[in-house]
């Protein structure tokens, strides 16, 4: 749980990163279960994820790469324990501002070394809006991510502009020149940090230009109470509790 000066950073900044909130060796696990599924996806074909528009906004990153998978609880069951450990869930209930915590869907990233794919600055609400903007990502870190693997950055406050215009162009993304990468705030992190933040928040990460590969699963979960305004973006394991229930479950969702 956070600390009330932790949350009142957390609702001031739009951000706040939990050091060791996985220990060491929960980490290298789960780098390890990352990099197996990476490698037993990357046998079948392609899985990289870079951006149209970070090839665009982003020097040298015309050949970069980032191998990435969606929903990885449906892939390796170690991850689906990660989406309910309490220590995750407890922050998650805390920033949220409620008891209940619902699974939206996960990310797996992994920049590989000296060419892993940036992402330009952008908030990812204009991907799957909500009524009560009550939806975060927290950002599990399995590896340390220095600013030279490209770290996570953001731009402090700017969940508190609601939300703004967007290019769709090769991915949800805010104006170059206005939202450079380099100028918003590096979370430089350590193995087992995890980085919340409010899905209003600015954020964009850099190449990665060391010689270690950046692992990290984003995990994106919401107030049940809080519905899509909008009905986009909609995933295998949507919905799933991750702690407390649904207030709205109705006897249609009973099969
Ligand atoms: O992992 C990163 O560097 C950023 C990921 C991100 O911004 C996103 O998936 O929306």
């Amino acid at each position: 749980m956070l600390t009330r000066e932790e949350l009142a950073s957390f609702h001031e900044n739009g951000y706040i990163l939990v050091r060791g909130l996985l220990s060491p060796e929960e980490a290298e696990e789960y780098r390890s279960e990352s990099h197996a599924l990476a490698a037993r996806l990357s046998a079948q074909g392609n899985i990289d994820a870079t951006w149209g528009s970070a090839r665009a906004a982003v020097a040298g990153a015309q050949d970069t790469k980032i191998m990435h998978c969606h929903n990885v609880q449906f892939f390796s069951a170690s991850f689906t324990r990660l989406l309910v450990n309490e220590k995750l869930t407890s922050v998650a209930s805390d920033v949220i501002g409620s008891p209940n915590v619902q699974l939206h869907h996960t990310k797996m990233f992994i920049k590989p070394p000296e060419k892993g794919s940036p992402f330009p600055m952008h908030q990812d609400a204009p991907y799957f809006p909500h009524d009560r903007h009550s939806m975060i990502a927290a950002i599990c870190h399995f590896d340390d991510a220095p600013i030279e693997k490209g770290c996570v950055r953001v731009v402090p406050g700017s969940h508190k502009l609601g939300i703004l215009e967007h290019s769709k162009e090769g991915g949800w993304h805010l104006p170059f020149d206005q939202y450079p990468i380099s100028s918003a705030v590096p979370c430089e992190a350590k193995k087992g940090d995890v980085l919340f933040f409010s899905y209003l928040t600015i954020h964009g990460s850099g190449i990665n230009v060391s010689n270690e590969a950046r692992t990290t699963l984003l995990i994106q979960m919401r107030d049940p109470e809080d519905p899509p305004s909008v009905k986009t973006h909609e995933s295998r394991g949507q919905g799933m509790m991750l702690r407390g229930f649904d207030p709205l479950s109705t006897p249609r969702g009973v099969e």
